[in-house]
């Protein structure tokens, strides 16, 4: 039995990790820290804060005072931290908040409880595992092979240095402290609870409100796409069973280009409301509402600066060492994601309002068509 520290719980990944934890380990004793920026939303977690199946702090990871407080109360043997600013297109609009948290946040973290499992005497046994991302490699050429956990950081936008910094804080705590921490580096993400300000979610909500499908540049630009309950499966084997000080790369094996992708939620969208003329009704400015597909929307506007042309990941050392293998194919989740924002309209429609436009309005009002 373990007590669990879960840092970005209320985030899109971090939910979802909350929930396939209890379910794998439901003797461990959770703890959830969030600092409930504009991306936390704990609605999912409401039931469990409730009946005290998890312990919620609405806190910062940079707070070191609270921090340390947490561990004398707590007695966490595990930390997972995915506490991060997380959104590229925030990164170049303002990167500060991103050096903040991605640095100084895991530097903060990290630190307390090194000190914490010192000063315990529980260190042989405790693990620190730090959840970043395959963007740290940089952009892969069309015909490289896949990002290995040695590939050389090239890091090409502020967020994806300040996760090669937070990497490389990690790394050097593990070799000079004996820190018992290691690395995940993960692909793209998709699934319940994601952001409507990523890709998939974005292009769905536009989509059912009849809004243009802004793909940057011509959309050639290739991601490989994890279905989020793999990589939280993944992340609980690796931080049980991975070796101190090692990385583990975490992919899809689902390489698509955003163009691909994009279609692919139109066709899926076409397809759901010719089965349920009920769609229909529910959201009228929809294209397919009327039996247009959804792919008239789609419209190519200014490119993102520094835009990485191609992630791809070789997971074969998850595979050997710990055995874990992804299994969700990219044409099943992205159906399963597309119900899911379908049926969760109340969802979608609370993250949207108030801020959220703010940040629609400074980053697509700046694009122009091509
Ligand atoms: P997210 O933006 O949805 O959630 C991040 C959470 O961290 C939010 O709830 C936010 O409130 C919280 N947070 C931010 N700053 C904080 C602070 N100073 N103190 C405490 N909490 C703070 O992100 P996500 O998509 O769930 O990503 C989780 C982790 O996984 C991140 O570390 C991200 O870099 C990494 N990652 C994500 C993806 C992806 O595709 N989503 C891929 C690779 C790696
Ligand atoms: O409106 C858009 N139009 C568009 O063409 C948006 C929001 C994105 N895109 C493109 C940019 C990327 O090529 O789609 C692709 C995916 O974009 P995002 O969803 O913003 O993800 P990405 O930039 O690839 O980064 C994601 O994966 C790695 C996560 O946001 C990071 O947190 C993670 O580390």
């Amino acid at each position: 039995m373990h007590s669990v520290l879960i840092t970005g719980g209320a985030g899109f990944i971090g939910q979802n990790l909350v929930h396939a934890w209890r379910t794998a380990r439901p003797d461990d004793r959770l703890t959830v820290i969030d600092a409930m920026t504009y991306a936390a939303n704990v609605r999912s977690l409401e039931l469990l804060i409730a009946d005290r199946s998890i312990h919620f702090v609405r806190g910062d990871i940079r707070d070191a005072e609270l921090i340390r407080r947490l561990f004398d109360e707590h007695r966490f043997t595990r930390v997972a931290h995915l506490a991060a600013e997380s959104h590229v297109d925030r990164s170049i609009v303002d990167p500060e908040a991103f050096l903040q948290t991605n640095v100084l946040g895991t530097f903060t973290l990290l630190h307390a409880a090194l000190d914490a499992w010192r000063a315990s005497g529980v260190i042989d046994r405790a693990r620190f595992l730090h959840v970043s991302t395959d963007e740290v490699y940089g952009s892969l050429e069309p015909n490289y092979s896949a990002f290995s956990e040695s590939s050389p950081y090239r890091p090409n936008s502020p967020y994806a240095a300040s996760k090669a910094a937070g990497d490389h804080l990690v790394r050097s705590y593990v070799s000079t402290y004996g820190m018992p921490a290691l690395i995940t580096n993960c692909s793209n993400n998709y699934g319940p609870y994601q952001h409507p300000e990523k890709l998939i979610p974005l292009m769905i909500i536009h989509a059912l409100k009849g809004k243009p499908l802004p793909i940057y540049g011509d959309g050639s630009n290739v991601r490989d796409w994890l279905h989020v309950s793999d990589h939280c499966e993944a992340l609980i084997s690796v931080i049980e069973q991975g070796r101190i000080g090692e990385t583990y790369n975490i992919g899809g094996g689902n390489e698509r280009n955003n163009r691909e992708v994009v279609r692919l939620i139109c066709d899926t969208i076409d397809r759901a409301f010719a089965a349920d003329r009920a769609l229909a009704a529910r959201f009228p400015s929809c294209p397919a509402a009327s039996g247009t597909s959804c792919r008239t929307l789609i419209s190519h506007v200014t490119d993102r600066p520094g835009h990485d042309h191609r992630y791809a990941i070789d997971a074969t050392k998850l595979k050997t060492e710990i055995g874990n293998q992804c299994s969700v194919g990219f044409e099943t989740g992205l159906l399963q994601t597309v119900r899911w924002y379908l049926d969760r309209e109340d969802w979608w429609r609370d993250v949207i309002s108030g801020a959220y436009q703010v940040w629609i309005d400074k980053n697509y009002g700046f694009r122009i068509e091509i």
